[in-house]
């Protein structure tokens, strides 16, 4: 069919032309301004799909014995974390995931609809490196891994009042993991990171800051001692049905604290099940009135203000004594004793008898220098200053029972800190629990050393014929210190049938070398003194100390003893 030739007309043609022209001039200046002018804001958009900002955990340091055992140590854990929304596109993913860690995948679904919203969630923390391992073999789309830390105790509960322990971020939380946090911990650094599309980083882009590690922590503890003061403190509690304890053991000459242990423990490693009351260091939060382990102070400050001297015979008839409205009593009547027999017997109205003649403030004096009413400054959390009320402020009743061990209020640490008195010339030695510290704090005058030396002579008849702490000795070392049985403090005055059974001793006497004080909780099966129930902790830890340390024996074994050793020695 002949077609019609249709008439374009010249404008039009025209028309379409520069059309098209101007379209090809747009889309030209479009690439341009893409691939130029926008060009790196476009490819940072990109990017940040696949970079990311990860922290590298820093590696906190270890808590070791004076040995360099290991009592709190890092090991390397993977933790699983996701991106939620790259993890729901892949959905059909979820329950092999879910197998490998252990969870449901309905819960796990769950969680992420939750958070769908966020760049992170953490799926798993403190995964074993094998279980990590299947983890990222899967390869499933926005799941990855990271690098963390996880603190273990090797020595559990044998140390943990001391150690204590930190949360699952490795933050102290308790003992020296919560003093020392700052210097165990150090600083995590930052990174960015390329990532593919299965969460895995492929390369670092940039390090923004690095991990600087943690310090390493040395304590003076000597975990063998340790080890042996926490079985026999924890033997004690149980045989005597008691609701506690504690038990210090130090190094006489420099303060070193060599054990330290408390009942009831916890164990550091099962964090889930850790009971806030466990977690207290008693031996250095809790007081309690000392009563007769203070008598040698009150003995010493007497000779000290020259209220009677050493040869002095006391009048303890009839073995009470009227204060005021309140009676002293001693367990029995001691009648005219010498002052190694006050100490030996642990008489109260002797102690009273000299409290009240000496000057207040030369007795204030000696109670204060040994470091009651102060902190111990062994830098423990929690760690308390007890109470010794200033002189001037003492009514006479008052000034009486301080002279036995009331109306005072002490912790354990202490106690042992005040007994290196008789252990240095009449100095006390500040107590440390870390090696690295610098700062050594001067030693505190007491007493005369004659003084402390004549002490130190009527302590070691406690242990004694005639004294209350036969089961304090040990065999081959002569053995000096002080019982104690007090009444609980109770509502309105003192419990008649709960009681702190104390030893608080040191060995050998000729040179001693370490310093050990026991208490006991409301003992609860029968026997309470003193001498029964603290003494035989003491005498079992310090003969294994004294062993272990191979301190030289200052003392003739007992014959039967002496005997089997010659024997041995006849037949090698
Ligand atoms: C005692 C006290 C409480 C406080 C008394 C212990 C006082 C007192 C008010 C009766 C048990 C008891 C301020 S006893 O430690 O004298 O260690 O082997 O608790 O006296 O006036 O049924 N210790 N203990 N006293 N209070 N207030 C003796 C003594 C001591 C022994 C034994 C038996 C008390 C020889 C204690 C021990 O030296």
């Amino acid at each position: 069919m002949g077609a019609l030739k249709r008439q374009v007309s010249p404008w039009r043609l025209r028309l379409v032309a520069g059309a098209l022209l101007a379209g090809v001039v747009i889309l030209l200046l479009r690439a341009i301004d893409l691939q130029v002018l926008n060009r790196d804001f476009l490819q940072g958009q990109g990017e940040a799909r696949q970079v990311r900002t990860i922290v590298e955990a820093a590696y906190r340091g270890q808590i070791t014995d004076r040995n360099g055992e290991a009592l709190a140590l890092s090991g390397p854990v993977e933790t699983v974390w996701a991106h939620p929304g790259e993890l729901l596109a892949a959905a059909e993913r979820l329950p092999e995931l879910a197998r490998v860690l252990d969870t449901d995948a309905t819960a796990l679904r769950a969680r992420l609809d939750q958070r769908a919203n966020r760049e992170f969630v953490y799926l798993r923390r403190h995964l074993p490196p094998e279980q990590a391992r299947q983890v990222e073999a899967l390869s499933v789309p926005g799941v990855g891994l990271l690098r963390e830390f996880r603190r273990y105790y090797p020595h559990g509960e044998t140390v943990a009042h001391i150690v204590g322990f930190t949360n699952i971020d490795e933050k102290g939380q308790e003992g020296m993991e919560l003093a020392f946090d700052g210097w165990l911990s150090g600083h995590p650094g930052a990174k960015r990171v390329l990532r593919d599309r299965y969460g895995r980083s492929i390369r670092d882009v940039a390090s923004i800051r690095p991990a600087r590690d943690g310090h390493d922590l040395s304590l003076t503890i000597d975990q063998r001692l340790q080890f042996l003061a926490y079985r026999e403190l924890k033997a004690a509690v149980q045989a005597h049905n008691a609701a506690g304890g504690s038990a210090v053991l130090v190094d006489a000459s420099t303060g070193d604290i060599l054990a330290l242990v408390n009942q009831p423990g916890y164990n550091p490693n099962n964090r889930a099940q850790i009971d806030l009351d466990l977690t207290r260091n008693r031996a250095a939060t809790d007081t309690l009135e000392p009563g007769s382990v203070i008598k040698p102070f009150t003995v010493a400050a007497a000779l000290e203000a020259g209220t009677v001297g050493l040869d002095v015979i006391l009048d303890t008839n009839p073995g009470t004594m009227r204060v005021g409205r309140h009676t002293v009593r001693d367990f029995r009547n001691y009648g005219r004793i010498d002052l190694a027999t006050l100490i030996a017997r642990s008489s109260n109205v002797g102690s009273t008898q000299l409290a009240l003649d000496t000057p207040a403030e030369d007795f204030w004096r000696i109670l204060h220098h040994a470091g009651f009413g102060q902190s111990p400054g062994v830098g423990l959390p929690g760690e308390v200053s007890g109470l010794l009320r200033d002189f001037p402020t003492w009514r006479r009743i008052e000034q009486a029972t301080l002279g036995y061990g009331y109306g005072l209020s002490v912790t354990p640490l202490h106690l042992v800190a005040a007994y290196t008195v008789f252990a240095n010339d009449g100095y006390r030695v500040p107590l440390r629990l870390v090696r690295t510290a610098g700062d050594q704090r001067e030693r505190q005058f007491v007493m005369r050393p004659e003084t402390a030396g004549q002490i130190l002579a009527m302590m070691e008849q406690v242990t004694g014929q005639e004294g209350t702490a036969r089961q304090a000795v040990i065999s081959g070392y002569r053995v000096a210190g002080k019982t104690g049985t007090s009444r609980k403090a109770a509502a309105g005055g003192y419990s008649s049938d709960t009681y702190y059974s104390l030893f608080v001793g040191l060995a050998p006497v000729s040179n001693p070398r370490f310093v050990m004080a026991v208490v006991i909780d409301e003992p609860n099966a029968g026997e309470y003194y003193g001498g029964a129930v603290a003494a035989p902790v003491f005498s079992r830890v310090m003969e294994s100390a004294l062993r272990l340390f191979h301190v030289p024996p200052d003392k003739l074994m007992e014959p039967p003893m002496q005997i089997a050793v010659e024997r041995a020695e006849r037949r090698s």
